[in-house]
Parts: structure tokens; sequence; C-alpha cells
């Protein structure tokens, strides 16, 4: 029955063209809008349309992904690359939820294994980090890959062996393989977040980094790209169900992992969020220590002072995916802002920023540093932390409106 509706919501949705994102003109004058205004929509990416759908199994994300890939010839090979991802993701879900079960639980060799962020990596941190990276690996499609928990970029050859490029390498992924994990081992949701760029085998390599061989510097200048450059990004969510939310750049497509099947089922064509909301979650921990603009427009929300005049309600995970995956669905404003303590936030902007603002923008959402359009942030390393206030675009507008009043 649930997957006739979706079907019949599927076949409504038919074709569209790739949602420009609309400008969002404030009352005030003074304040722009968003620092930097939206970039002129990509070119229109088409979204398949299924008239046909299979009772028992849905439209399956391998499917949805041969049919955009048939829709979108500049995309003909990102469907083998996401079955690597879709693959790991399932393996990934498996992991969490045995590791009780596994002993796959704790400190990796019992603690003081620290990542390049000083870090302390717990043992399925890097567990999900090796699935994920052999499941890329094995697609053929990659040229290079960066992850949370790897030092530098990591140029990637089908053969495991590590040398430049080859043909096949289309791809460059950059993740987070386990975001949140200091909670799984209290069985709170976490996640995998992914973004995919073009891999520009001709990058020109501006600054040469003394540390670094030509190759190495070839494989940064591929991987150190602005949001506004991915092709492709989502998360897989392991919670009370398993989610796999991505976007190509036409819309932003949930889907349940039927593990009756074992397959990834669309269930949330076309997410859209809503423009207001009355749900505002960050660690309030830190709010004293924000910028005030920040402190003063959370304060208002408490109390149904914001714009919309709603009062807020809080609610905060402290596993990005999971308070992302609320937020796209109910609407409502997710962050971590700038502080006296983090002038750049907690939140990374390559496997964690960017890729969740895509999703944000194409679901009618904005993202922001307060001032700054996350998508448009070049990255200067690999691991940099970037400011997020993103959600509901309305309310996300009231704290850029906020900082601009304030001269920021
Ligand atoms: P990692 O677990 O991948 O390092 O991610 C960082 C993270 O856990 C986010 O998922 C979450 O939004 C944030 O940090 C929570 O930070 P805090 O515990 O300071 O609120």
């Amino acid at each position: 029955m649930k997957l006739a509706i979706v079907a019949a919501l599927i076949t409504s949705v038919g074709a569209f063209m790739a949602p420009a994102p609309s400008t969002f003109i404030s009352r005030r004058t003074t304040s722009p809008i968003m620092a930097t205004a939206s970039p002129p929509a990509p070119a229109a990416r088409k979204t398949p349309v299924f008239d046909e759908v299979c009772e028992t199994t849905g439209v399956t994300l391998t499917r949805f992904m041969i049919e955009v890939a048939m829709l979108n010839p500049e995309l003909s090979e990102l469907p083998s690359l996401f079955s690597g991802i879709e693959t790991a993701c399932k393996a990934i879900s498996n992991m969490v939820k045995r590791s009780q079960l596994t002993g796959d639980i704790g400190y990796a060799e019992g603690g003081g294994s620290i990542n390049v962020q000083g870090e302390e990596q717990k043992t399925l941190d890097i567990m999900t980090n090796d699935v994920l990276k052999r499941a890329l690996r094995f697609t053929g499609k990659l040229g290079v890959l960066a992850s949370e928990e790897e030092d530098t970029p990591v140029d990637v050859e089908p053969t495991g062996k590590e040398v430049m490029f080859d043909e096949t390498s289309k791809y460059v992924a950059v993740f987070d393989p386990l975001d949140g994990s200091s909670n799984v081992d209290a069985g709170i949701p976490t996640g995998t977040i992914f973004g995919i760029f073009d891999h520009d085998e001709e990058c020109v390599v501006n600054d040469k980094d003394e540390g670094l061989t030509e190759a190495e510097m070839v494989c940064l200048t591929n991987t150190l790209k602005p949001g506004t450059d991915l092709i492709a990004s989502g998360y897989c969510l392991y919670s009370s169900s398993c989610f796999f939310v991505m976007t190509v750049g036409c819309g932003v497509y949930g889907f349940t992992l039927d593990e009756s099947i074992g397959e990834f089922v669309l269930t949330h064509p076309n997410i859209k969020i809503p423009e207001t909301s009355k749900i505002y979650s960050f660690n309030e921990a830190n709010l004293p220590q924000w910028d005030e603009p920040m402190r003063e427009t959370v304060e208002k929300w408490r109390i149904g002072e914001g714009k919309s005049g709603n009062s807020f309600s809080s609610r905060y995970i402290g596993s990005m995916v999971g308070d992302v995956h609320r937020t796209l669905l109910y609407g409502g404003v997710f962050g971590y802002p700038s502080d006296k303590k983090n002038v750049n936030g907690k939140l990374r902007l390559l496997y964690e920023g960017a890729p969740m603002s895509y999703l944000m923008e194409q679901a009618g959402g904005l993202s922001t540093t307060g001032t700054k359009r996350v998508m448009e942030i070049l990255p200067d390393e690999v691991h940099q932390r970037v400011p997020i206030v993103m959600g509901s675009k309305q309310d996300v507008q009231e704290v850029v409106d906020a900082y601009s009043a304030a001269g920021f």
C-alpha cells in the first residue's frame, strides 16, 4: 500500500527542471541578502519519472540512479560510484547496529589513536573509513578521496597501489565515514556524509607546498573545491530506520533501507524544507560565547519575538546527520556557529559543511556562516572548519540580516 502511495507521488512529480535557488528579498534594503547572492542555476538536470513502479520493490536507489544517468548523460558514470557508496552504507549500518555484539565499541587500539584533527578515533571511525575507501576504490571511478579520518587526500587506483591517475579516475569523493561517532556507543543516531566532485586531471597547481610532491599537490588541488563545484552529495543516517538522502543537483530524494530486500527504496521524493519553523538545533552550552547577532536572534526565537513571531523549541541530537535530517523534514535551523572558543565553529567545510549545504539549498533552504554562503567558500585545507547556520530559508535569513545589521 505505502509503496503505491509513493509510486503515485513519484508519477505526479514527473520530470522537472532543477529548481533555481530563489533569491529571498528582505524588506529592509539596507541588509544585503546573504552577502553572496545565489549563483545562476546550474544547467538544469532532469529527474526521472516513474510511470511504472514495482509494488514489491518500489523505486530503488539503484534504479533511480540509472534513470538519472540516462536523462543526464554527463552523469553516466555516477551510478557505479553511488552503488559503491550504497554498499558501504549498508555494511556500515550493520556494523553500527551490531557493534555492541561484535565488541567494535570504544576507542581504537584501546585509546590513543588520534586523527589529524587531534580527535581520539573510535574503533568504528577506522572500520567505517576502511569500508568506504575500499567500496569507492572498487568502483574504479575514483581518482582522489579525502576523509575525516585521513590526514591528506589519497590517490586511488583500483588495484590499491598508490599511483597517480588513470582514465577511469572520473571523480573525487570527500566523506565523513561516521559522523557523530562520539555518540555511537550510546546508540544515538550517527551517519555517513559524502560529496562528489568531478576529477580534473589537468588541474593546475598554483602555489606548491614545499612538503608535498607534485602528485600530492595535484591531488590536493583536486580536492580543495567549493561546494558550488559539487555534482552530488548526500548522507546515510543510521537510526530507527536507515535513511539515504541525496541530491545530484535537481532536488533532494530520500530512500529508506528495506532490509527484507536489502535495497534503499524511495520514500521521500523531492524533499522541500518548510520556509519558516519553530525548532532550533544548536549546542546551547556555547550560546554565551556566540557572536552577538547569533545569540540575540536565538534569544528572540525562544520568547517568540523573532521575525516570524513563533516561539521556538530546542532539539539537538549532537550528531549533524540526525539534526540535519530532522531539519530537512520538519523545518528548523541547525548549526554550529562561530564562538569565542571556536572562531570557525566545529564542523568541517569539505566533508560536512559543503555536502550538507548542497542538500539544504536543493531542498529550498539556506546555509550560511552568518556572513557568507557556505557553498561559495573555497577551502584552504582539507580539515578546515567553518561556522554553519542552515535550515528554513526565512529563519536563516533572519540570522544573516542580524549579522549584517550588526556590521559583521
Ligand atoms: P564528528 O563526530 O564526525 O567529529 O562530527 C562532529 C559532530 O559530532 C557533529 O556530528 C555534531 O553536530 C557536533 O560534532 C557536535 O558537537 P558538540 O558535541 O560540541 O555539540
